[in-house]
C-alpha cells in the first residue's frame, strides 16, 4: 500500500524550515532528496568498512568490494540488464554520455552522421559536437513542434549507412515530455546499423526501465536524481558493444598488464572504471534502488502522474500562465512562465521566500528556450514524497508572485 506519510517520514530533510517556512521541495529533476536508509548506508560504510575495492587481500577491502558488487547487481536487476558487467559506475549521466562519445571515436569516420533531438540537455549535445569536430562527422537534430513533440518522421529519410549513432533522452528535463524512444529505436534498427544511446536521467527516477526490451545499446542515468547520493550514476552498455569500444580513462584497475611499451586491458566492466570509484556512493545507490523497488516503481509513477495533472490543472487556472509542452505526454515536470510579468527568476525568488524550491532558467537546454524565444522557465519537478497540499502551496505562491510582480 502506498502511504505518503510513511514515505515522507523516511526523508529527514523534509522536516527542514527554509526562510521560516516548511520546505516544499519541487527541484527533484535537478537532484532528489535522500531517504534515511541511503544516508545510513553512507555513514555505515565510513564507520565500519571504509577500504579500497578490488585491491586488497584484507577483510575490509573484501567487505567493501562485495558491498559494491551487490549494488551493481541490484542496478542490473533494476534496469533488467542481461549481465552485471554491462553496468558501469559513473559520476552521472554526463560522464556516461562523454564516456560513449569518446569510446566510439574509432568507429566514427569523416562524413558519418550522429542524430540527436531538439529536446536534449547540453550533456547530450556537447559531447557529440566534440566527437563530430574530432572526426569530421555531422550532427543532425530531430526537430520538434510547439508542443515539444519530436517530429520523428525525418528519421525515415535521415537514417542510412552513414548514421553511426542516435542519442535521445527518454524524458526531457526542461519540459517533461516523454519521447517515443521505442519508435525511434525501431526505425534506427530497420534503416541503419547505428548505435542507440538513451539519456535516462529523467526517466529512471519515474519509470520501470527494461533495457533488454527497449533494445538500446547504451542507457545513461544519474543516481542522485533517483534518491541516491550525488556523484553517482550508471552507464549501461550491451556486452558486444562494450567489447568494441576504446577505454575512456586510463589508470589503475582498468589494466590487465602494463609495461612501458604496451598495456593490455582488464575485462568488463573494469576496463571502463579506471581509478578508485565512488565506493560509498555506489553502495548507497544500491540502497536507493531498494527504496524504489520497495515503494514500487508503478506506485511512484502513478503518484507523480497525479501530482503533475493536478499541478497543471491548477496552474493553468492562473491568468496569463503558460505551460510549455502542455499538450504533450509528460512525466515529472511542469515548466511554465507568467507571461508578460517579470522573468522566471523573479518568480523563483518569491517562491524561495515561501520555502518553495523550484528551478528557474534554461535548465541546460538553451536550444529549447531559443525555440520558444524565452530566457527560461519556472520548473516544478516531482518526486514520490511530494503531496497535493504542496502543489496547492506552490499554486498560491505563484499567484502571490503574480500580484507582487504586476
Ligand atoms: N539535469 C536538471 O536540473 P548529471 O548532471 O550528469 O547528473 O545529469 C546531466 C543530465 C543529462 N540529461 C538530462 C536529461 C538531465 O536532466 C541532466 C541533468 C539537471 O535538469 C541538472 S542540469
Amino acid at each position: 500500500m502506498f502511504n505518503i506519510e510513511e514515505i515522507r517520514a523516511q526523508f529527514p530533510i523534509l522536516k527542514e524550515k527554509v526562510n521560516g517556512k516548511d520546505l516544499v521541495y519541487f527541484d527533484n529533476a535537478a537532484t532528489s532528496q535522500k531517504p534515511q536508509r541511503v544516508i545510513d548506508a553512507i555513514v555505515n560504510y565510513y564507520t565500519h568498512y571504509n577500504a579500497n575495492v578490488h585491491r586488497g587481500i584484507h577483510t575490509l577491502s573484501q567487505v567493501a568490494t562485495d558491498a559494491m558488487e551487490v549494488s551493481r547487481r541490484k542496478i542490473q536487476a533494476f534496469i533488467n540488464a542481461k549481465h552485471e558487467h554491462e553496468i558501469l559506475f559513473t559520476r552521472g549521466t554526463t560522464e556516461g554520455i562523454n564516456l560513449v562519445a569518446y569510446a566510439i571515436t574509432n568507429l566514427v569516420n569523416k562524413g558519418d552522421e550522429i542524430i540527436i533531438s531538439y529536446l536534449e540537455h547540453h550533456s547530450n549535445i556537447v559531447p557529440w559536437q566534440l566527437l563530430c569536430e574530432r572526426k569530421g562527422a555531422t550532427l543532425k537534430v530531430i526537430p520538434m513542434d510547439e508542443n515539444g513533440i519530436l517530429q520523428i518522421d525525418v528519421l525515415d529519410t535521415w537514417l542510412n549507412e552513414k548514421t553511426k549513432l542516435v542519442a535521445v533522452n527518454q524524458v526531457s528535463n526542461a519540459l517533461g515530455v516523454i519521447n517515443p524512444i521505442q519508435e525511434i529505436i525501431a526505425k534506427t534498427r530497420k534503416l541503419s546499423s547505428a548505435y542507440v544511446l538513451i539519456d535516462g536521467a529523467q526517466s529512471s527516477p519515474h519509470f520501470e526501465i527494461d533495457v533488454q526490451k527497449m533494445d538500446c545499446d547504451f542507457f545513461a542515468f544519474s543516481g542522485h536524481k533517483m534518491y541516491g547520493p550525488t556523484g553517482t550514476g550508471v552507464l549501461y552498455a550491451k556486452e558486444n558493444v562494450l567489447e568494441k569500444l576504446l577505454p575512456f580513462h586510463g589508470g589503475g584497475e582498468m589494466i590487465d598488464h602494463c609495461t612501458f611499451q604496451k598495456t593490455t586491458y582488464a575485462g568488463l566492466p573494469f576496463r571502463f572504471e579506471a581509478g578508485t570509484p565512488n565506493i560509498c556512493g555506489n553502495i548507497a545507490l544500491g540502497e536507493a534502488v531498494d527504496f524504489m523497488q520497495e515503494v514500487g516503481i508503478k506506485n511512484i509513477a502513478d503518484h507523480e502522474h497525479q501530482l503533475l495533472e493536478y499541478a497543471q490543472k491548477k496552474l493553468l487556472e492562473i491568468e496569463s500562465l503558460k505551460v510549455y509542452g502542455e499538450k504533450a505526454n509528460r512525466a515529472g515536470v511542469v515548466s511554465f512562465n507568467l507571461q508578460g510579468i517579470g522573468i522566471a527568476s523573479d518568480v523563483g525568488m518569491i517562491l524561495d521566500k515561501l520555502g518553495i524550491a523550484v528551478r528557474t532558467g534554461h535548465h541546460c537546454t538553451q536550444p529549447i528556450m531559443e525555440y520558444f524565444d524565452i530566457a527560461g522557465t519556472v520548473r516544478a519537478s516531482f518526486a514520490v514524497y511530494n503531496t497535493f497540499e504542496e502543489v496547492e502551496i506552490l499554486v498560491e505562491g505563484v499567484k502571490k508572485a503574480q500580484r507582487m510582480l504586476s
